[in-house]
């Protein structure tokens, strides 16, 4: 079934406000351009402030806030955490380079915020199309997330929103999370 009809399957009951953060360039707004048209869209530009979003998945209406990554922009990250259900941070994984930046950023704007106690956190391990991209697994050890994140709620899953892989089952764990929470 594609994310499109999984979509649309059930009336919608239940609320959640889901943050979506991590650096520039990682992905945010083409998953969230994803999650609104059941597609890949080419023609992002990188975002400056955030773009909201409202769908429907599973039972649940769910409002994304897919925020500006750039480093000057990470201000504004601070006014979005109050009252979300969830973080989805997304990581470019075929960008070697970046995982250290990446990691500090996931430690100190999720994992060590005080505003995001209890919250769970979808790790989404993008770009698995590129050649070299770490996989979950591999990221997991790299990033040292058992240890450094120990006693929080988290997942990674391989993605390609290119190809729209991995979409459904970070998601299928997404609404588990939120249905939990209830
Ligand atoms: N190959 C590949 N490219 C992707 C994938 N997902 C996103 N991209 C590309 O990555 C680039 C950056 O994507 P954006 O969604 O704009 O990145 P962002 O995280 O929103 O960046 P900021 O708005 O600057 O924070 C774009 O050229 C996308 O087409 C993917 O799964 N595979
Ligand atoms: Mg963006």
């Amino acid at each position: 079934m594609s994310f499109l009809r999984l979509r649309n399957k059930v009336k919608s009951v239940n609320k959640a406000k889901i943050l979506i953060l991590g650096l520039d360039a990682a992905g945010k707004t083409t998953l969230s351009r994803y999650l609104r048209y059941g597609e890949f869209q080419d023609n992002t530009v990188p975002t400056i402030g955030q773009n909201i979003d409202t769908f429907s998945v599973e039972g649940w209406t769910i409002t994304t806030i897919d925020v500006a990554g750039q480093k000057n922009f990470r201000f504004l990250w601070e006014s979005h955490y109050q009252g979300s259900s969830a973080i989805i941070f997304v990581i470019d994984a075929a960008d070697y380079e970046r995982l250290p930046e990446a990691r500090d950023i996931l430690k100190r704007h999720v994992f060590d915020n005080a505003h995001l106690d209890g919250v769970p956190v979808l790790i989404m391990a993008n770009k698995q199309d590129l050649p070299g991209s770490i996989d979950a697994p591999l990221l997991v050890q790299m990033l040292d997330l058992h240890n450094q994140f120990l006693g929080r709620t988290f997942s990674v899953f391989d993605c390609s929103i290119l190809y729209g892989g991995g979409i459904m089952e970070s998601f299928g764990w997404l609404v588990n999370q939120l249905e939990m929470q209830k």
